[in-house]
């Protein structure tokens, strides 16, 4: 056996404890600038997080995804491993600047070409393509003429997902406009530890607005593209589980501030075409809201074929002033809320990024869902932990707080499907080890270790216990 190959379900293994409903849909998830490199080839040009990555001391080590996980030239291995796990599906984003290198015009043939191939490849092996439109790699152009604070960038957005719906609308299974919206919106514009680095409350709530103006442009794109019809069309938020530290009405309180500004300032736009009126009261202070224009809301509201759901661990919260954060503190990414709410270490075990292990609020908030959004059929198109991975002397890659993490958060998502949360797949974040944003490469997410210097691919333990996973069905008794 290679380090590649998957270890095979035992074959006495015919009983499931816990088995997924038939078509379940298991994948594995990556993103563009996490893994790809080659920044600098066949016209690709700079995107915020290509600059932001040279800034001193905004990335740890000074990591930048130049290089990364060099998937751009390794398409055809990274498929393979793919085939070994048996994923029914993969979940990859599109990298706005190798297609459309100004944000805007004609696209670059060999941009699409390469996500072609790779849709292409995808279909020969069996597994469908789930491609991302936006995971947070805004063209550098678009940036300089004023970034998601600004609404040009939006409609620059929709143009941009109409090329890509023609050009890959017959390949791709499902669409995704936007990943995590709340993530790119308040740390790139608001707290300014993610690309492009600015720090202003009312940038951040702007730039949240064009994101689901953007998002509804672009399902408006894709739906009326030549192809339009046959690929499901969905959006991914990072849902915060907030808890409250106590139920103390402060404490209460705590929650529903962080639940507007991290949840509804999303959800309400894009399910019901509305504001939560609570938010735009909390941060009068900042802004009137004035950028929100006749129309914006009903785009926003496009019906969409599913939500994607990203969940990694709960937020718990208390009444009071935000604690600073970071040396030196970091701005709060909370616009209405830093005065009134604080954030409270969850207890319990921690992935190596210190997050808690809490697979109950994924279970919270897929049951919350059910019950808010009847009849959106619901995808995890995120979940994982980072470990501190390394391969041992035989060359292999023991992760069993993974594997144990994995199995819990699965449990969960069982659960909520037997309560009646309509669950219809899984995403494994994720399937490379990668650059890990901030992080850089200090943080291992994947279930296939990567050996920066060589790039050789080996299966941690946890890839063999997926593969089994996805092979039988379910979870092991
Ligand atoms: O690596 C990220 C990903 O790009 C977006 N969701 C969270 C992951 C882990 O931080």
């Amino acid at each position: 056996m290679t380090a590649l190959d998957p270890r095979p379900a035992p074959a006495s293994d015919t009983t499931t404890a816990l088995r997924f409903p038939a078509g379940f849909r298991w994948g594995t998830a990556t993103a563009a600038y996490q893994i790809e490199g080659a920044a600098r080839e066949h016209g690709r040009t700079p995107s915020i997080w290509d600059t932001f990555s040279r800034v001193p001391g905004k990335v740890r080590n000074g990591d930048t995804g130049d290089i990364a996980a060099d998937h751009y030239h390794r398409v055809s291995e990274d498929i393979a491993l793919m085939r070994r796990l048996g994923v029914t599906d993969y979940r990859f984003s599109v990298s706005w600047t190798r297609v459309q290198p100004t944000g805007r015009g004609p696209a670059v043939r060999q941009g699409l070409d390469f996500y072609r191939r790779l849709a292409d490849e995808l279909r020969e092996a069996g597994i469908r393509p789930v491609a991302t439109l936006y995971h947070w790699d805004l063209p550098q152009e678009l940036e300089d003429a004023g970034g998601w604070p600004q609404r040009e960038t939006a409609l620059r957005f929709g143009e941009y997902a109409a090329v890509m719906a023609e050009a890959l609308g017959d390949r791709v299974a499902t669409w995704t406009t936007l990943n995590e919206p709340w993530c790119a919106a308040f740390l790139g514009y608001g707290s300014g530890v993610h690309a492009p680095g600015r720090t202003s409350a009312l940038a951040s709530l702007r730039a949240a607005h064009h994101f689901n103006l953007a998002h509804g442009l672009a399902t408006k794109a894709l739906r009326a593209a030549a192809h339009g019809g046959a690929a499901e069309v969905s959006l991914t938020l990072n849902l915060h589980a907030v808890r409250a530290q106590t139920d103390s009405p402060d404490d209460l309180d705590a929650v529903r501030r962080i639940d507007a500004v991290g949840n509804r300032l999303f959800l309400d736009p894009v399910f019901r075409g509305t504001l939560p009126e609570d938010l735009v009261r909390d941060t009068a202070s900042v802004t009137d809201w004035s950028f929100v224009q006749d129309g914006d809301l009903e785009t926003a509201s496009a019906p969409i074929d599913s939500l994607g759901i990203n969940y990694y661990s709960p937020t718990v919260v208390a009444a009071g002033p935000a604690l600073p954060q970071g040396r030196p503190p970091e701005p709060s990414p909370w616009a209405g809320a830093e005065q009134h709410v604080r954030l409270v270490p969850a207890p319990g075990p921690r992935t190596a990024m210190d997050w808690p292990v809490d697979a109950d609020g994924l279970h919270e908030l897929l049951l919350r869902l059910r019950d808010e959004l009847p009849g959106v059929p619901l995808l995890i198109t995120e979940n994982g932990a980072a470990y501190d991975d390394y391969a041992d002397p035989e060359g292999r890659v023991r992760d069993p707080e993974r594997v144990a993490y994995l199995r819990a958060h699965l449990a969960a998502v069982h659960r909520a499907i037997e309560d009646g949360a309509d669950v219809r797949g899984y995403f494994l974040w994720s399937l490379l080890d990668n650059f890990e944003w901030a992080y850089g490469y200090s943080k291992r997410f994947g279930i296939v270790h990567v050996d920066f210097a060589t790039q050789r691919r080996t299966f941690k333990d946890s890839a063999r216990w997926y593969a089994e996973v996805i092979a039988r069905g379910g979870l092991e008794p």
